[in-house]
């Protein structure tokens, strides 16, 4: 049925109770689920009612902690499939064989809003991948930016606390743009470079399946003659890496808060899976330190153009979870948990997160044994000596329940290396036990610079309003100055400008911008964007004048994905309309149709607010009739009177060239 082996595996603790009788947990048939038992219709309820007593003893505890970071966050599973034989760089028996197919489990989330926040804020998102490979489970867990806001894992805890809501009045959910977090930042200058992402469109996905993943800390790949080579991930997405404008996601977070979930899983349903293709950048152990940057520092990224991508397979997403909280919200993940061939390095970022992920997990999922948990288990089988523990499932038989022994011949027992078991890669480690950072991770601007230098004018101008809006929302002047005094290191313009913005002091004259070491188009979202327009959302307004079908038909025959929008829900001609204009928002599509005049000012109006929003944020618009409002938009870009020209338009993307628009 599938050659997903996790899926088969995930089959056999799948339950239906449709079509059959509701019993206790203990299997006993209930009469009444209504009521509970009582002496006399209006009397006192009975202790003695089990069936009662169960079911809101399971409903008081139906709720585990949410993560501590990456709480909002939704997942899809899939397969990862070899491109080819990467047994030059490592031993990773997944990545051994072309076409061979892995099957994953994806859990993408933002990182500081709660469980129930909006999906669109400003803020990195995660990208954990959970690869069931035949010698264990590999993770892969990323972000959608390539750097880290510290460089020391002892100092995640002050990150975090930072950026979170303020503890005294738990304001503002999911954003950074409060005090806190930018005192944070002007006090701890190695996060500039990660700020600045943070300051791009990065930080506002259009969609969860068009952005990178990047596995950010610096690793090692391992081959059988024991050759290692230092190595960083990265995910790229087939359909190219797009982003929403901050207006626009601002307004998505109220309009449609589950944004990213919704598209996600719907994509999947509709078939259009997500896909992405695995790289590494790698770099020999001889040349450790022939870069003018630490390899080892978490703030830097190793430019593409010096350090290239190597393609190692393509990952797709092609089905959703049965059951959300059993599947994503139960799912353990962990920077440490790799497989033969993959090993980590020194970077104190990466050392200190293998700690901390079973560690926060022993409590999430309460106890020991969620190694356990379907979603968690390997599809290779699993033996050692552990027992016991909080909602232990396994029923391991027999005497012995250690190691070495004779009553059992010495089993479960060792592997050798030559034969498949983990041994740990033999660097040579030399020095004092100091508490300290590195004199080569002490250079926090170059690459800020560099990426600032990199961006397209369009990235710079919507990073420069970023940083206003951000520092703008912070209540201390005193902040406001610090962080303004900070990015004047990166860009002097930039500062000045964010100063002028936000109502504080120039930059100090003595402030000098450090240089670009590099320039990297790499990492630019604008420099070479991909067009495509399979699965993108377009919103047709129609009423019973429009041609609805021939329209729709168009759309569709390209892959879009196309719903209806009038002034009343129902069915015109037959087609049924997804949408009034109530219940529809501009803010959700990438394009918009308008098909139909009304006769009446206030519905027309209601149009020509659609109109002006997609306008405004730069998305492709048709009028297909003679209005007011499409005369005033006639010769701009991306704006069309045909369903052809409407469909070339909109595979380009986002129109930047409108000068007037107010996005
Ligand atoms: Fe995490 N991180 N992290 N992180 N992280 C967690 O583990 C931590 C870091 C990332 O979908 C936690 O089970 C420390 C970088 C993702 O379930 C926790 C440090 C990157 C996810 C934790 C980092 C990540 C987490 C919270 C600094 C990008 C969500 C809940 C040393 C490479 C995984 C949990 C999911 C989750 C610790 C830094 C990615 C607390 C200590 C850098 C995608 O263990």
């Amino acid at each position: 049925m599938t050659n997903n082996k996790k899926l088969e595996q995930l089959e056999q603790f799948k339950a239906s109770d449709a079509g059959k009788p509701i019993t206790t947990n203990q299997g006993v048939k209930i009469t009444d689920d209504e009521h509970s038992l009582k002496v006399g219709d209006r009397g006192p309820t009975l202790l003695e009612d089990f069936h009662f007593r169960e079911k809101m003893t399971h409903f008081d505890h139906e709720r585990i902690p949410e993560r501590v970071v990456h709480a909002r966050g939704t997942a899809a599973h899939g397969t990862f499939e070899c491109y080819e034989d990467a047994s030059d760089i490592t031993m990773a028996n997944f990545l051994n064989q072309k076409g061979k197919i892995t099957p994953v489990f994806v859990r993408f989330s933002t990182v500081a809003g709660s469980r129930g926040s909006a999906d669109t804020v400003r803020d990195a998102r995660g990208f954990a991948t959970k690869f069931y490979t035949e010698e264990g489970n590999y993770d892969l867990v990323g972000n959608n930016i390539p750097v880290f806001f510290i460089q020391d894992a002892m100092k995640f805890p002050d990150f975090v606390h930072a950026v979170k809501p303020e503890p005294h009045n738990e304001i503002p959910q999911a954003q950074s743009a409060h005090d806190t977090f930018w005192d944070f930042v002007a006090n701890n200058q190695e996060s500039a470079h990660m700020v600045m992402w943070h300051m791009s469109d990065r930080s506002i996905p259009r969609s969860y399946r068009t952005m990178e993943g990047f596995g950010v800390n610096t690793f090692r790949f391992v081959n059988e003659a024991g050759q290692a080579h230092f190595v960083k991930f990265h995910w790229k997405p087939v359909l190219g890496v797009h982003s929403l404008v901050w207006d626009e996601a601002q307004k998505i977070a109220g309009k449609d808060p589950d944004f990213h979930r919704r598209d996600l899983y719907e994509n999947i349903e509709a078939g259009n899976y997500p896909q992405y293709e695995l790289c590494v950048q790698l770099i020999r152990q001889e040349d450790e330190f022939n870069f003018d940057f630490d390899i080892l520092d978490p703030t830097k990224i190793w430019p593409e153009e010096l350090v290239p991508l190597r393609k190692l397979g393509i990952m797709t997403l092609n089905r959703n979870v049965d059951n959300f909280f059993a599947e994503t919200e139960q799912a353990a993940f962990h920077a440490g948990h790799v497989v033969r061939g993959i090993d980590f390095s020194n970077d104190p970022l990466l050392q200190g997160r293998l700690f901390s992920y079973t560690d926060t997990q022993l409590i999430r999922l309460g106890g020991p044994n969620f190694h356990e948990l379907p979603i968690n288990r390997p599809v290779c089988p699993f033996h050692n000596n552990q027992r016991d523990g909080y909602n232990r499932m396994t029923i391991n038989k027999g005497q012995v329940s250690y190691h070495k022994n004779s009553l059992q011949q010495n089993t479960p027992y060792e592997v050798p290396a030559n034969e498949g078991g983990y041994e740990h890669y033999q660097e040579k480690v030399e020095g004092r036990k100091v508490r300290a950072r590195s004199e080569s991770f002490k250079d926090h601007f170059s690459q800020a610079r560099m990426f600032w230098e990199s961006m397209t004018p369009v990235e710079q101008e919507h990073i420069t309003k970023a940083f206003s809006f951000e520092v703008g929302k912070v209540e201390d002047k005193g902040v406001r100055q610090q962080v303004v005094d900070m990015f004047a290191n990166v860009s002097r313009p930039l500062a000045e400008t964010i100063a002028k913005n936000v109502g504080v002091m120039p930059p100090d004259a003595s402030i000098a911008e450090v240089t670009a070491p590099f320039i990297s188009k790499a990492v630019s979202m604008y420099e070479n964007p991909v067009p495509f327009l399979k699965s993108k959302k377009v919103g047709v307004i129609v009423n019973e004048e429009s041609n609805i079908s021939a329209i729709k038909q168009s759309l569709e025959a390209q892959g879009i994905t196309v719903e209806l929008i009038s002034n009343h829900q129902g069915e015109i001609d037959g087609q049924p309309i997804d949408h009034s204009l109530e219940t529809a928002s501009p803010v959700l599509y990438d394009g918009l149709v308008i098909a139909a005049m009304f006769n009446d000012t206030v519905t027309n109006k209601k149009v020509d607010t659609f109109a002006d929003e997609i306008y405004n944020h730069y998305k492709t618009l048709a009028f297909l009739h003679q209005g007011a409002v499409s005369e005033e938009y006639n010769q701009h870009p991306g704006v069309t009177d045909s369903v052809d020209d409407f469909i070339d338009a909109l595979k380009l993307g986002r129109h930047f060239d409108r000068t007037n628009a107010t996005g």
